[in-house]
């Protein structure tokens, strides 16, 4: 995070073009050669959500996208001309209706230095608050993959037959692992980026101290476009620069391959995707054989320009493990569900993927300059519950501050479960207690690596409570929703016909690595059997 305080970029009027486009002229349903065509609305437009979508559309079938964030693609750019801000000039555009940014790093010296104020409208990242538990979410056409940081790894086959070993893992990763990284162009680091490039240095310093306390150091695969982060450096044909201009978690606007450059992009080309922006699915009540949706569509400023209902035939939840939790958790406490009564595994098996912040201050040169995108990473991992794989972020300011900064993934098996309150919405029961094992568990890794630096300490001034190790945030919410147990092992959801799942609500709570490559791929997976089960 800059200490320089630059100014907001300012926004170039945006109303006209963040309205929802008019839906067009058909719609899904009806007939098709005489055969009656199934209605189908797909909920969010993020892993899952664009995995169903270009599935079903393939195959010539109609969908309604509906998604609560914007289309960021029709969006017009600020007078900087792009669309997204970096993270050292947050405007409107950077956060889901709040007033203020909330960032991973809150502090710089126990400063409030970092955190800016900014307008509220509908921006890309939000975060949602639980008692003891904020979970950062992407909110757009393309969902988390608009503001993550592209790290796209593939957990080994005997983690994940581990944590689902109701999925075929042969199936998956003869099949559907290979199929997802390819659809989200995944691509190593390359040799000469991450060995000699200025911007990774940061990443060389970490993982140098990490070979010197024994631990093995791994290339982590990304979505970037690693041939503009090497033209971003060079300025080469004109490029702009973005994953070197802090261009992350509130968006980027080049070289990261995000969904709607990707699997949506595909989708979207068969002309078959009805795309319903800025409409939030509030309430799912069955109807029949179908489903009926409560839909709300406001403007980029959060006023509400319709409340509609619209039935379905069938409906994909892909609104994430928070969204689809909320949505069928409320059905089932309303009773707008009569079928889920019985279902005691919806809410269940909610976790944060052992997620843990921290930060290393030692006397080594981490550099100024420090790409966005994360390329390494520090394997101390042999499934149990006290394993740990540490990616290596990167932590971007104007002054060298000889500091290494890592989001670790851990083990931990802790889950707590999420349930509709109608007073207080969604409630999740993770606390920090919850969280300890994974802070435990890096603290005794991570203390070897202070063994053996010189002059290395942990710091205490970046983030909340003077916390060394972060146990109230995630980036990576699994669960809710878990397959074989709340669905069936198809993802259709038990005692809801024609109602399905194909997110991270899937995954019990944990996956070992950075999950969305793992939704994309059971997202896959799932499509397929559905398909042949005649389902969907
Ligand atoms: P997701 O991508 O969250 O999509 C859900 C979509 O549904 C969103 O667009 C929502 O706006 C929309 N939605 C929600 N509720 C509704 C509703 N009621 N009506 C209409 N629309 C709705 O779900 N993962 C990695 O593997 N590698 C990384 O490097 C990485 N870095 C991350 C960094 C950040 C800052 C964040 C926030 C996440 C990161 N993640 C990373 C996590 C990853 O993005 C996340 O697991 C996936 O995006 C989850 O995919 P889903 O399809 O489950």
């Amino acid at each position: 995070m800059p200490l320089r305080t630059s100014s907001p970029e300012s926004v170039c009027s945006p109303p006209a073009q963040i309205l929802p486009r008019p839906g067009r002229l058909w719609t899904v349903g009806g007939t098709l050669k005489g055969q009656p065509v199934a209605r189908i609305a797909i909920i969010g437009s993020g892993y899952g959500g664009a995995v169903a979508a270009r599935h079903l559309t393939r195959r010539g079938m109609a969908v309604d996208l509906i998604e609560m964030g914007v289309d960021w693609d029709t969006m017009a750019p600020m007078s900087n001309g792009r669309i997204f801000t970096g993270m050292a000039s947050p405007n409107e555009r950077s956060m889901w209706f709040k007033s203020r940014t909330d960032m991973p790093f809150a502090y710089l010296g126990g400063l409030d230095l970092i955190n800016r104020r900014i307008g509220q409208a509908a921006g890309v990242l939000d975060i949602e608050y639980f008692d003891q538990m904020k979970v950062y979410v992407g909110r757009g056409v393309g969902g988390g993959s608009l503001v993550n940081g592209g790290m796209a790894v593939t957990p080994s086959s005997s983690y994940f037959s581990k944590v689902l070993p109701q999925v075929d893992a042969e199936e998956m990763f003869g099949t559907y692992f290979p199929r997802a990284n390819a659809s989200l162009k995944v691509a190593r680091p390359p040799k000469d980026i991450i060995g000699t490039a200025e911007y990774y240095q940061f990443a060389r310093t970490a993982a140098r101290h990490a070979k010197r306390a024994g631990f093995e150091v791994v290339d982590v695969p990304n979505v970037y476009d690693w041939d503009h982060m090497r033209r971003e450096h060079s300025g080469y044909g004109g490029a702009q620069r973005s994953a070197l201009a802090q261009e992350v978690i509130f968006g980027n606007n080049y070289g990261k391959r995000s969904l709607p450059k990707t699997i949506l992009a595909e989708a979207r080309a068969t002309g078959l995707v009805n795309l319903i922006q800025m409409t939030e699915v509030t309430r799912l009540v069955s109807d029949g054989d179908g489903y009926r949706l409560s839909l709300k569509t406001i403007d980029f400023k959060g006023a509400v320009l319709s409340q509609r209902e619209v039935r379905y035939d069938k409906v994909v939840l892909a609104a994430g493990s928070l969204g689809t939790s909320r949505l069928v958790c409320r059905a089932q406490s309303d009773g707008d569900v009569p079928g889920l009564d019985s279902n005691e595994a919806i809410g269940q098996k909610w976790g944060p993927n052992g997620n843990t912040m921290l930060a290393i201050r030692h006397r080594d040169r981490t550099n100024v300059l420090q790409a966005g995108m994360p390329a390494l990473g520090i394997r101390n991992w042999n499934d149990s519950p006290s394993s740990v794989f540490a990616e290596i972020a990167p932590f971007p300011t104007s002054m060298e501050l000889n500091t290494s900064v890592y989001l670790a993934i851990t083990g931990n098996e802790n889950l707590a479960e999420l349930r509709w309150d109608a007073q207080r919405g969604l409630v999740n029961t993770w606390t920090a207690s919850h969280s300890a094992p994974s802070v435990a568990s890096t603290k005794a890794m991570f203390d070897k690596v202070l063994a053996v630096v010189p002059g290395a300490t942990y710091r205490t001034d970046l983030f909340e409570k003077q916390k060394q190790f972060t146990d109230y945030f995630s980036y990576h919410p699994l669960g809710g929703m878990v397959i074989g147990e709340a669905t069936d092992l198809n993802g259709e959801v038990k005692g809801a016909p024609n109602l399905f799942v194909v997110d991270g609500s899937l995954i019990p709570g944990r996956i070992g690595v950075n999950p969305f490559v793992t939704i994309t791929a059971l997202a896959e997976r799932n499509m397929d059997r559905l398909a042949s089960a005649g389902r969907l």
